[in-house]
């Protein structure tokens, strides 16, 4: 972070992560083209939003991902060794996790969030209805490295890290997430982790393009953030959301586009925008098995199963550390 931002964030007393958003927004929206990072879009509007969108009938992974988890949960549960401890990467609804633990013979259950309040709410919901059960949560940036609480110490370690949020990292942060992962749980540990296929273009686009505009609040949000959280004067009426399919890349693309020439304001930092201008707001990456698994080889770890939906639309694995 340049000293400029730290000493406005001192002068608004930002908090840690505030000042982080800060420094991200003004170096990001000072790209040649302009960029956001998706991990911004959670506040708590966004996640309200994007709890929305995995209940839209266009919007497949969630419900898929849920059926391959409950459909297979005894072949899953067999990748589990009893009495293990779940460390889940990022914690969002525990609809899934509980199919896990409602399945699984587990010791602990930690769920690692940068959202603390979040996360203690879940932690005390799940002791209500699994009493016996370790709960540990660990209020951390799961990308970045951290500590497993010292009561897990001796129990088997299982990362499980749903909802293709892998998906949302560009190759190398993939790849340095799963071998961050395999470095803090260590030798011996597994994985389950769900993934989004490639498909048909149409479906990718009607799913990032929904018909209630969902999809368009959402990626509208971000500027929202900035507005409420950092003084920005972004005119949210003044942009539109567009979502589109690079097939070499793989990937859905986001962008906020410009309705006009305009510039906004950040913390005393101006930002002009062209006619149609885009800042790119997210991409999320579809993966073959065949991608995946030389992914997964390349980070530290070998696929143990994977398993389908019937029409191939998502992909959850079990994966091992490599020797
Ligand atoms: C969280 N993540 C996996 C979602 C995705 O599909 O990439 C975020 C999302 N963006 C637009 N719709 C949903």
């Amino acid at each position: 972070m340049n000293v400029h931002v730290a000493a406005l964030a001192e002068s608004h007393r930002f908090d840690q992560q505030t000042t982080a958003f800060a420094g991200d927004v003004i170096d990001d929206l000072s790209q040649v083209p302009k960029r956001l990072s998706p991990k911004y879009f959670y506040d708590a509007t966004g996640s309200e939003l994007f709890e929305q969108i995995t209940r839209l009938e266009e919007y497949y992974p969630t419900r898929t991902e849920l059926s391959i988890l409950r459909d297979q949960s005894g072949a899953i549960s067999a990748m589990v060794p009893r009495g293990a401890a779940l460390v889940e990467f990022g914690a969002g609804a525990t609809t899934k996790v509980r199919l896990l633990l409602n399945e699984c013979r587990l010791g602990a259950y930690v769920p690692v969030d940068i959202s603390g309040d979040f996360l203690k709410a879940q932690a005390d919901a799940l002791r209500k209805d699994f009493p016996a059960l370790g709960v540990y949560p660990v209020t951390a940036d799961f990308t970045t490295s951290f500590a497993l609480p010292n009561a897990i110490g001796a129990m088997a370690k299982v990362g499980f890290f749903p909802g293709s949020t892998l998906g949302n990292f560009e190759p190398h942060e993939a790849c340095a997430f799963l071998r961050s992962a395999r470095d803090i749980l260590g030798q011996g540990a597994r994985m389950v982790i769900g993934v989004d296929l490639e498909k048909d273009e149409r479906v990718l686009y009607k799913a990032y393009n929904d018909a209630a505009g969902v999809t368009a609040r959402f990626n509208l949000n971000i500027l929202n953030r900035i507005n409420r959280e950092l003084g920005g004067n972004f005119d949210t009426s003044a942009f539109t959301h567009r979502a589109i399919y690079n097939r070499d890349r793989h990937r859905i693309e986001m962008y906020l586009i410009s309705r006009k020439a305009q510039t906004a304001r950040v913390l005393g930092h101006s930002f002009s925008f062209r006619p149609a201008e885009t800042i790119h707001t997210e991409s999320s990456y579809k993966y073959s098995l065949e991608r995946f698994s030389a992914l997964a080889r390349g980070s530290g770890w070998t696929v143990l199963e994977s398993w389908t939906d019937e029409a191939s639309m998502f992909s959850v694995h079990a994966l091992a550390v490599s020797d």
